[in-house]
């Protein structure tokens, strides 16, 4: 089903500068864009991961001061909050997801990045336009973000990436492409405690999504630039984890893919 990797060359879309180029790691939940992230940050010096910002989003508590003595609010896991209740609680969710991993991303790169004499990398696990264009949507569509919430949310989220969004600009999209049901499988194997309500069905309505934006190219994106972004699609359906050979095939296209 996935055999084939579609390639675009990031290369003639990236200036040839010393800039640092941001790529996004794509692709359904628990694929493995996390262990994928770590594989090209032990790859090479130039590669810097950001990693998700998820531990914010069960802790929201210690990560907003002025509720932190707020007696009522006595739980603070708002990914667990919103698989439990995902009517009430998934725009709030997508909300503060989305503001927290922009915030983590315009934190500036760190020194030893600037002072790369190579093509620096910076790596986010995921993007602004994943939450929206993967994540929202979907919530929007299966009703649990309504018509206020999600015209309100779009009129943030545009706001926002115009106005920040040069310093957060993608040169490349990595998409990390499986089966619904092997990331089913792998999602049961790792145990995240809030992702076990999660059905077969619900990870069959993000992959198409993905495939809609990254494939074919029928999500309605907003963003002039983000059509242009190159898109570098690999296979993930065989098991990359515990394999150097399948790695070292993996990080061949992914290096082909910037230079
Ligand atoms: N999530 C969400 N809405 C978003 C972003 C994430 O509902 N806008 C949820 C989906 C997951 C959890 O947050 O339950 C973490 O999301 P990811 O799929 O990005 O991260 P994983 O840890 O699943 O990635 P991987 O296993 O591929 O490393």
């Amino acid at each position: 089903l996935f055999s084939s990797s579609v390639v675009y060359r990031a290369s003639s879309h990236m200036s040839k500068s010393n800039e640092i180029k941001r790529v996004s790691i794509e692709g359904n939940i628990a694929v493995g864009k996390s262990t994928f992230a770590k594989l090209l940050q032990n790859a090479g010096q130039d590669w810097e991961v950001i990693a998700e910002p998820i531990s914010k989003w069960q802790n929201v508590d210690q990560t907003t001061p002025q509720t932190v003595n707020c007696p009522q609010q006595s739980s603070s896991n708002l990914l667990q909050m919103m698989y439990h209740d995902p009517k009430r609680w998934s725009y709030t969710f997508q909300t503060f997801s989305c503001m927290s991993r922009m915030r983590t991303q315009l934190q500036p790169p760190p020194a030893r990045l600037l002072q790369s004499t190579g093509t620096p990398v910076q790596v986010y696990e995921r993007s602004v336009y994943s939450d929206r264009y993967i994540f929202a949507l979907n919530m929007f569509e299966l009703g649990c973000i309504n018509s206020t919430e999600w015209a309100v949310y779009q009129d943030w989220h545009s706001f926002l990436v115009e106005q920040f969004g040069h310093q957060i600009q993608l040169e490349g999209i990595i998409y990390l492409r499986a089966s619904p049901q092997t990331c089913m499988e792998r999602l049961g194997k790792r145990g995240r405690v809030e992702e076990q309500g999660i059905q077969l069905d619900y990870l069959e309505k993000l992959h198409t999504k993905h495939e809609d934006w990254l494939v074919n190219k029928s999500t309605k994106v907003h963003f002039e630039h983000l059509a242009k972004v190159p898109v570098l699609v690999l296979d993930a359906e065989v098991e990359f984890e515990k394999d150097s050979k399948i790695q070292d095939n993996l990080l061949t296209k992914v290096r082909h893919f910037f230079n």
